[in-house]
């Protein structure tokens, strides 16, 4: 099954969105809010150095980044993020 994994921060608007979204589409999602963890500085370090991204929302599907709030909405009208969640997004390449 998919492994669909938001970083994110429990006052983000832009995080909100981007997990009403999996909400809507019913795709189970693992969310870290990074400000209520112990290690949130940390992570967002590592974020950082992985990906090149400062902000949250930071989504990653089936190890593949996907990005922020705008890259995820964006996947999602063009069709790449249901083929990401299809198991068919090795093609893609979000960086
Ligand atoms: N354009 C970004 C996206 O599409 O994801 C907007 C994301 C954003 O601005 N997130 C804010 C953020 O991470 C929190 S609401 N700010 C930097 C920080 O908190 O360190």
């Amino acid at each position: 099954s998919n492994q669909v994994i938001v970083f994110s921060k429990s006052y983000c608007p832009y995080c909100l969105k981007v997990k009403d979204l999996f909400k809507e589409l019913k795709v189970e999602c693992n969310v870290v809010e990074l400000d209520l963890i112990e290690d949130g500085t940390n992570f967002q370090e590592m974020l950082l150095e992985m990906t090149g991204q400062k902000t949250v929302p930071n989504v990653f599907i089936n190890k593949t980044h996907v990005g922020g709030c705008d890259k995820t909405l964006q996947a999602h009208k063009d069709g790449s993020l249901q083929q990401l969640l299809s198991g068919d997004g090795e093609a893609y390449d979000y960086d």
